[in-house]
């Protein structure tokens, strides 16, 4: 038995690193290559990993201590080697491991320690265009290249990120090696690169222009041989990345841009962001139980799990962002085709947003249409109405077609249940809320009558009269708007001859209903002109069959044409 005390390796320089987290314990076996702990500088995030295998003997580190090259992390019992003495920051090397330890401890830091190779072929005189391309990462393979932070045009100062560059141990910044202006992007986010690859060409500010293809001048010259001609000192190659340490967005306004996917934006390390890219787990969906909300691998199974669990329902989403890893629609510049005037969204508008994606995301949409005939429906309205204004209200098709679906919904319950228990179970209501969506200048609104199948014609239209006026007033209250089991988005008022509403989830359907008009309808003798009403049922296919569906529609249209029959 051999104790070997494992330590940190060379970080790039960075002084009194803090401990955000030990990922061991004492008695546990590691393995080579492990992650023991992360560290955080101001600049990087690193993971530092075993470079011995074996029995954690004891842990020499806390979390929040501070760390630099060469301080103890923690002791190992390590099998089969000769006995070591536990002190000393060269031990871990000083065993029969050596080699492999200092790979692993390389690829630790990567090119955290490689900071004398300039990224770039920079023009012989100092003006003109450079060629930047990958350094030295301190590894001979392929890295992901995850984000691209500058544009064409870009002015970026000596040392901006350029490109985030990630392994599966750390996520690495290229950062500009001269102040200047980018003028192409010679790579695409989502490449495999290697030391050498060209990313971008940079027009340095200076004398002459140089030809990109200089690529002798400097291009391998440590830091301290660099040209002095060159406009401004080469920044260490590669920095580990800030953005993948942090919580907060990168800083630069390009950068913003390019890496303003969610994901950028989150607090976690290189691993555990690997690992949710090969899962297509979006980051910005996952709760962090770690230091400062950190994202863990725990994290991810934890929301992996839950996902499962839900039956495939995604975590709330910002409005906007993708979910189940579905690409996000990329931001234009509208400015550059016009004149344009950026509006912020109201509160209203923004939620409905959420809720529309979270249901067409979720709900496996089927659309049934038919065509009501409202020719004496619509006769009985007209008779009705100056009883309606007397009684003060305007009696539309509406609440006819609210009375005839909570008639067909309790004659055919599938269609006003919900799911629960991720699927397991189906929630059947022995009430009869229905939900309408009202169109208000602040957003789409759905109050909801309560008990349609017990009220009156007369009642429901002095109720659908009241909750679109709170509804345009803003004035609903929460209540007014839950418990709805089934919902009516009714745009006979405005036009259009049919559409394929979205259902109201939890809920499992919703009816569109379109403007009638008078259609030629074959009576078998002639041609008749009849008021149709289009109708459009849009159900859960996970909940209600087409034949459900079929039922339910069949039996509303049939209301609807003959309305004395909501009473039987
Ligand atoms: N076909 C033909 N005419 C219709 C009709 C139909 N299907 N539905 C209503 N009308 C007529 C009404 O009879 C009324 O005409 P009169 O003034 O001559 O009587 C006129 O259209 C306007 O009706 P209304 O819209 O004021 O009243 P309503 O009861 O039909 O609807 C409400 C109330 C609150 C549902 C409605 O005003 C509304 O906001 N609809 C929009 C719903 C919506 O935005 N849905 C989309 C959701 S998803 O984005």
């Amino acid at each position: 038995m051999t104790n070997i005390t494992i330590t940190v390796p060379d970080i790039g320089g960075a002084e009194g690193a803090e401990v955000v987290e030990v990922l061991v314990a004492v008695g546990d076996v590691i393995e080579v290559e492990q992650s023991l702990i992360v560290l955080e500088s101001d600049k990087a995030s690193m993971e530092i990993p075993a470079t011995s295998a074996g029995k954690v003997l004891e842990l020499k580190v806390a979390v929040g201590d501070q760390l630099s090259e060469g301080d103890m992390v923690l002791v190992v019992e390590a099998e089969g080697a000769a006995a070591v003495d536990d002190a000393g920051p060269d031990t871990s090397s000083d065993t029969s491991k050596s080699s492999e330890s200092e790979a692993a401890a390389e690829s630790a830091t990567e090119s955290a320690t490689s900071g004398a190779e300039p990224a770039s072929k920079p023009p012989a005189t100092g003006g003109g265009v450079m060629t930047v391309e990958i350094p030295d990462i301190g590894t001979d393979g392929e890295v992901d290249l995850v984000e691209i932070a500058v544009e064409v045009g870009q002015a970026v100062e000596e040392g901006e990120s350029l490109v985030v560059l990630e392994s599966d141990k750390a996520s690495m910044e290229v950062p500009a090696p001269n102040a200047g202006k980018i003028t192409k992007i010679l790579v695409e986010a989502g490449a495999t690169v290697s030391q050498g690859t060209a990313i971008v060409e940079l027009e340095v500010a200076g004398g002459a222009a140089a030809n990109a293809a200089s690529s002798e001048v400097a291009a391998t010259s440590p830091v301290s041989e660099k040209p002095s001609s060159a406009p401004t000192s080469v920044p260490p190659a590669v920095t580990p990345s800030a953005s993948a340490a942090k919580a907060t967005p990168p800083s630069t306004p390009a950068a913003d841009s390019q890496v303003s996917t969610s994901d950028a934006d989150v607090y976690a390390g290189p691993a555990v962001r690997k690992l949710a890219r090969e899962f297509g787990i979006p980051l910005a969906q996952v709760r962090g139980s770690g230091p400062r909300g950190r994202i863990l691998k725990e994290d991810l199974h934890e929301h992996v799990k839950q996902s499962l669990a839900s039956g495939g329902q995604q975590p709330a989403a910002a409005a906007g962002s993708g979910g189940s890893g579905i690409p996000q629609i990329p931001e234009v510049d509208f400015s550059k085709f016009g004149e344009i005037d950026p509006q912020p969204r109201t509160r209203m508008d923004k939620v409905t947003a959420a809720n529309m994606s979270r249901s067409w995301l979720n709900v496996p949409h089927v659309t049934q249409f038919d065509d009501a005939d409202i020719t004496d429906l619509e006769a009985f309205r007209a008779s009705l109405k100056a009883e309606a204004e007397k009684r003060g209200t305007k009696l539309t098709p509406l609440p006819f077609i609210l009375k005839a679906c909570a008639v067909a919904l309790n004659a055919n319950p599938k269609l006003k249940s919900s799911l629960a228990d991720g699927g397991d179970t189906l929630v059947y209501k022995h009430y009869c809320h229905i939900g309408m969506a009202v169109d208000t200048p602040a957003g789409l609104m759905v109050p909801v009558i309560r008990d349609v199948d017990q009220k009156s014609i007369w009642e429901i239209s002095a109720e659908v009269y009241e909750m679109a006026g709170l509804a345009r007033d803003k004035k609903l209250r929460p209540d007014q708007m839950q418990g709805g089991v089934f919902s009516v988005s009714s745009l006979g008022g405005i036009g259009g001859r049919g559409f394929t509403p979205i259902v109201n989830a939890p809920e499992v359907a919703i009816l569109g209903v379109s403007k009638a008009s008078i259609q030629p309808v074959w009576t078998g003798a002639e041609f008749e002109p009849r008021k149709q009403l289009p109708l459009s049922l849009s159900y859960d296919h996970r909940v209600v069959n087409g034949g459900d569906a079929g039922r339910f529609l069949t039996q509303l249209v049939g209301l609807l044409s003959d309305i004395r029959r909501v009473i039987m």
